[in-house]
């Protein structure tokens, strides 16, 4: 794994808000997260999240049966396969993170597999970061392309040095796909950068970073493996996102999110971190 970054790359991610890694997985470890993410995903039985029928979807109802057909997305795949959990939980993952955020520890907020199925529709430019169930401008995350991914099968696109400016406000990720240059008229004429990437290759991005992707044009699946990442030491937002009813009954806004279990620290520079 290329996880060692140079300081002109942490620069680069927090000048632009993205940064792309060529060939950041080896043959072998390109080959076990393909593995990982088949069988995670078979066992899933297609459910999003761990144990429950849960609906995750950004989209609104209108523009629900367009969202349903961008990818399949599929929730915390850690929690309920091994191999899985063996490639999130490894802190050269949560390292890389910390570096590029300027923070001290990093926790996983959620994994999730992104596959766009054959023909499927192209996602949206929207923002992560004001789904999530805290507010830090530095959480980030990581995309692993799993399969090549191209102009053709539904690339990233970014506007770069974005992050610096949007905010935790929520444009939504409905099926117009410029509709977020109405909250940001600013960077309507902002040119995009798309990242076309190997098998293997992957992209850290801020999640105040508007992005979207391609529709998928080929009869191929695009695979791709993510993780978002939250700085330790963030507090509850009071947006229930991936948290469940009883997750939620327990928390109260301004409470650490600092459950193990949920949202487990990968990284420090200071705190001893248990990963069992
Ligand atoms: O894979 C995609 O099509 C979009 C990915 C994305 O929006 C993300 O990882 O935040």
């Amino acid at each position: 794994m290329k996880n060692e970054l140079l300081q002109e790359q942490i620069e680069k991610y927090q000048n632009d808000g993205f940064l792309v890694i060529e060939d950041f997985l080896s043959p072998e470890e390109l080959e076990f997260w393909r593995t990982a993410l088949d069988e995670a995903v078979a066992k899933r039985g297609g459910n999003k999240m761990p144990n429950r029928k849960e609906v995750y979807g950004k989209g609104d109802d209108a523009d629900k049966s367009y969202y349903d057909n961008v990818f399949t997305q599929l929730i915390n795949l850690w929690q309920d396969n091994d191999k899985m959990r063996q490639i999130m939980l490894d802190a050269r993952l949560g390292k890389m993170a910390a570096q590029l955020a300027g923070v001290d520890g990093i926790r996983i907020w959620h994994d999730q597999a992104l596959v766009k199925a054959p023909w499927a529709n192209a996602t949206s430019w929207h923002l992560d970061t004001p789904y999530w169930s805290f507010s830090d401008r530095r959480a980030l995350s990581i995309w692993v392309a799993l399969d090549d991914v191209t102009y053709q099968n539904g690339c990233l696109f970014f506007i770069p040095e974005s992050y610096h400016s949007t905010s935790f406000e929520n444009p939504g990720i409905g099926k117009n796909m410029g509709a977020i240059f109405q909250t940001y008229p600013e960077f309507k004429s902002s040119k995009s950068v798309a990242a076309p990437m190997k098998a293997g290759s992957c992209s850290f991005h801020n999640g105040l970073t508007i992005h979207g992707a391609h529709a998928n044009m080929t009869s191929g699946f695009r695979r791709a493996m993510t993780c978002a990442y939250m700085p330790d030491g963030n507090t509850f937002n009071g947006i229930q996102n991936i948290l469940n009813d009883e997750q939620i009954a327990n928390l109260k806004v301004g409470n650490l999110l600092e459950d193990n279990n949920q949202n487990p620290l990968i990284y420090s520079r200071n705190k001893d971190v248990q990963i069992s």
